[in-house]
């Protein structure tokens, strides 16, 4: 069996800034939820992060959902985000040549690069995509999170593809750092920080082809380390009270398994 480290030894081996930060912040404050807030109204959003924000260490946004998003909206997260300690992950899935990358990230309505600590890039376009990052990061020490496996039903980001991201992520591991996966694989090191979405309590999936497991299957069984929650939290009639039963159930799975 796969002899796991603790995330204050994963804080030392990380190869990327914010990869180290994020472990440092789950072993500070004993949480690897990460939550997703997939609400389309800015005081929503910053509502639930200052609500929920003492227990998760990753808030994860989709920017270009909110109706009335503009530069406050990102100044007071950032306010929340530093008051309860935790990062800011802006899961935009890059996807194209360096060259337009790079103005997608830096420019435009949103300059993500301004106040993101990590965002989502798939490699269908190859490992080159990173070379659009590297400006930007180089100063603020982001971090890049490769996309080797998806949840959602029929899913192409597997086999050979996932071993070709995996790759990706060890060739460029000042930037990298981690992978979206589903499982860990041995070709994972422990530099990397393993983040899973597809997950919910009280359901199998939706209509439109998302796939649901449990925190202590994802990390427990399959040995990722953060698990990502949007519906399963934020549409709950408890947000607070739900995320505290997600952060315990996926602490706990962390736990047992160093034993
Ligand atoms: O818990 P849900 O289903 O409400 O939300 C899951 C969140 C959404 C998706 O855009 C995202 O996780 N996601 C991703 C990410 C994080 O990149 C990858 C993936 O394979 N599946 C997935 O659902 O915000």
């Amino acid at each position: 069996a796969k002899k796991y480290l603790t995330y204050e030894e994963r804080a030392k081996l990380a190869t990327n800034p914010t990869a180290s930060k994020l472990f440092n912040i789950m072993a500070t404050k004993k949480t690897n939820l990460a939550v997703a807030v997939d609400l389309t109204r800015k005081q929503e959003v910053l509502n639930l992060a200052d609500s929920i924000g003492s227990e998760i260490c990753v808030l994860k946004t989709h920017v270009d959902i909110i109706d009335d998003y503009d530069q406050d909206f990102v100044h007071q997260l950032e306010q929340i985000a530093s008051k309860h300690n935790f990062l800011i992950f802006e899961d935009r899935k890059f996807a194209d040549i360096g060259n337009t990358v790079k103005y997608q990230f830096e420019s435009g309505v949103y300059h993500i690069s301004k106040w993101a600590h990590m965002v989502t890039i798939h490699g269908v376009a190859g490992p080159a995509i990173i070379d659009g990052f590297r400006d930007s990061i180089k100063q603020t020490g982001a971090g890049l999170l490769l996309l080797a496996q998806m949840s959602s039903k029929g899913s192409l980001c597997v086999g050979e593809y996932t071993n070709q991201m995996i790759e990706m992520g060890k060739q460029n591991s000042d930037a990298v750092m981690g992978f979206i996966c589903q499982e860990r694989l041995e070709s994972m090191s422990d530099n990397f920080v393993l983040m899973t979405p597809g997950i919910q309590f009280n359901s199998k999936g939706d209509s439109m082809g998302q796939q649901y497991n449990t925190p202590d299957y994802v990390v427990k069984e399959k040995g990722t380390d953060v698990i990502i929650v949007g519906r399963g939290i934020y549409q709950n009639s408890e947000p607070k009270s739900e995320a505290i039963k997600y952060k315990q159930a996926a602490w706990a799975a962390y736990e047992s398994r160093l034993n």
